[in-house]
């Protein structure tokens, strides 16, 4: 079996899995936004074919005795091997629901008061990264590079450095890496960060992150920080609540020299042009700005879940009307909060919440030509999305903690400098590099109230001119340049494609 020079290691499945005939095909993901379409670009800049991801796969070895752990996809990312890891109900139940999201979920967004310990089931968990450490040691080519993809996968480096001592191992977190005082509430701790050391090169999505992991590594294990850098000015902001001025770049621990990357993931900028530009998205676009008859529309767009803030928005809108009786029938709010597929505790609570918020502040404020909020639980298509954003008036994104928010950048990116207004939390990522946002602290009413009122009174020159600043920054930090700050650094870890392959625009 043909091995490939770089395998992405992510726990979900790049692609979509139907049936037809009565038989099981493949077909690219129908959403063409999030970080799946983006790790599959990078695909594009190796060999045809040269790639290869590795995704867990529900499986019922009882009802599917022919299940193919090997598939290939044949989409426009040059085609690419999918190794596909078989996991009874009950391993993903216990690595995935319990471990990843019980207890790694709200450590690394500081919410330590609803770690759940006794469930966690640590040997499957363990059991688990090992297998998808072999995989990946089947899988990558010798002196490949091996990707691996957030907290649920922390212990592959561990299993996956002594399987293939000749690989190259990076490693990116999606999420926030919390203070050493938060994430030591995690017992299996030293395991993790020794696992984190065997790779070449660790990544976050912002200065705060990455400093607060090389602290952790000082701490706890002894390792040494050889090199500490200034923090470009378009990722430091003085003052604000995640802001570092300096970054550690490199740690020694015992016989390695690991990167310490810093890269917040971009949004596809070229991608939210062009879906705007179509004749279909400009009549929807027209057709949203009629149906709102003048009236202002706020968008708060998010997964369901306890850290994206979404009671918090849905609250401070509530304050609004109440606070500002001129705004009733005035404004107009739409919030997406997708519902998690997984019968969770934790989530199906924030689900019957934020709908239970919903219902009431429309029960009591509604009239008869007028709901104050439209709400939906299931995914809308992205261009419904993105016409949303371009005719909105302002983006309500107040997340507790997120590690970097990428709704925040799309908004951004779809006004291309109209008029409008950002309001973000200070502990989402994307804070860093949004100056011209409204900054706001989700962790008191009166300062999202105050973020709100800031945003309403905006001149529409001051607010065109704060939305065209952070789109100049959001375009400059896109995926593209995203794609080219991590190939570089693997190309600093020892990891180097065809240089004209590297040229490659992800979009094209
Ligand atoms: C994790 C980290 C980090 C949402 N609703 C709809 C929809 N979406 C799309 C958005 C965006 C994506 O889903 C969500 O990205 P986020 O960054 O906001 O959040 P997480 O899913 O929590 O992702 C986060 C990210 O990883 C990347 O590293 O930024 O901090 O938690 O693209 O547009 N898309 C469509 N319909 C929806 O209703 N089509």
């Amino acid at each position: 079996m043909k091995q490939s020079s770089l395998v992405i290691v992510y726990h979900r499945q790049p692609y979509e899995e139907y049936v037809e005939d009565g038989e099981t095909k493949f077909r690219a993901n129908r959403s063409p936004n999030g970080i799946v379409p983006t790790l599959k670009s990078f695909f594009r800049r190796l060999a045809p074919g040269d790639g290869a991801w590795v995704a867990w796969k529900e499986h019922d070895p009882e009802t599917d005795p022919d299940f193919d752990k090997i598939i290939q996809i044949d989409d426009d990312n040059d085609g690419f091997m999918v190794r596909r890891l078989p996991l009874t109900k009950e391993q993903v139940n216990s690595f995935y629901h319990t471990t990843s999201k019980a207890a790694f979920w709200p450590v690394l967004h500081s919410f330590p008061w609803l770690y759940s310990y006794d469930p966690v089931d640590w040997p499957v968990f363990l059991d688990v990264n090992r297998r998808f450490a072999e995989a990946t040691a089947a899988q990558v080519a010798p002196g490949g590079l091996a990707w691996i993809h957030d907290y649920n996968l922390w212990m592959v480096p561990h299993y996956l450095r002594r399987l293939r001592p000749d690989v190259k191992i990076a490693f990116f977190h999606h999420t926030p890496f919390p203070a050493a005082d938060i994430f030591n509430v995690l017992p299996w701790r030293l395991q993790i960060l020794e696992s984190l050391l065997d790779c070449d090169m660790v990544g976050f999505h912002i200065p705060r992150y990455a400093k607060n992991f090389a602290d952790l590594a000082v701490a706890m294990s002894g390792a040494v920080i050889t090199r500490t850098a200034d923090v470009s000015p378009f990722l430091h902001v003085p003052g604000q609540a995640l802001s570092e001025p300096t970054v550690p770049t490199n740690l020694r621990a015992g016989s390695r020299d690991i990167l310490i990357d810093v890269s917040p993931v971009g949004v596809d900028v070229q991608l939210i042009d062009a879906v705007l530009a179509t004749d279909a998205s400009q009549a929807m676009q027209q057709e949203i700005s009629e149906s709102l008859r003048g009236r202002k529309l706020f968008v708060s767009v998010a997964r369901s879940d306890y850290t994206k803030g979404t009671i918090e928005a849905l609250l401070a809108f509530e304050r609004l009307l109440e606070r500002r009786p001129a705004l009733r029938g005035a404004v107009k709010l739409l919030c997406v909060s997708v519902k998690a597929a997984s019968g969770m505790t934790a989530y199906d609570d924030i689900q019957r919440d934020i709908e239970g918020h919903v219902g009431r502040i429309n029960g009591q404020w509604s009239t008869m030509d007028w709901t104050p909020i439209v709400f939906s639980s299931t995914p809308i298509p992205f261009d419904e999305l993105l016409a949303h954003y371009r005719v909105a008036d302002l983006c309500l994104t107040t997340p507790l903690r997120d590690g970097m928010n990428l709704v925040a950048k799309e908004f951004v990116a779809a006004k291309d400098g109209r008029p409008g207004a950002l309001v973000i939390s200070e502990f989402a990522g994307c804070a860093v590099e949004l100056p011209d946002a409204i900054y706001t602290n989700p962790n008191g009413n009166r300062d999202v109230d105050r973020a709100i009122d800031e945003a309403l009174a905006m001149t529409e020159a001051e607010s065109a001119a704060r939305m065209a600043k952070m789109r100049a920054s959001v375009a400059a930090r896109d995926i593209g340049y995203w794609t080219e700050h991590v190939f570089a650094n693997f190309a600093a870890v020892g990891f180097a494609v065809e240089p004209e392959r590297r040229t490659l625009s992800p979009a094209a």
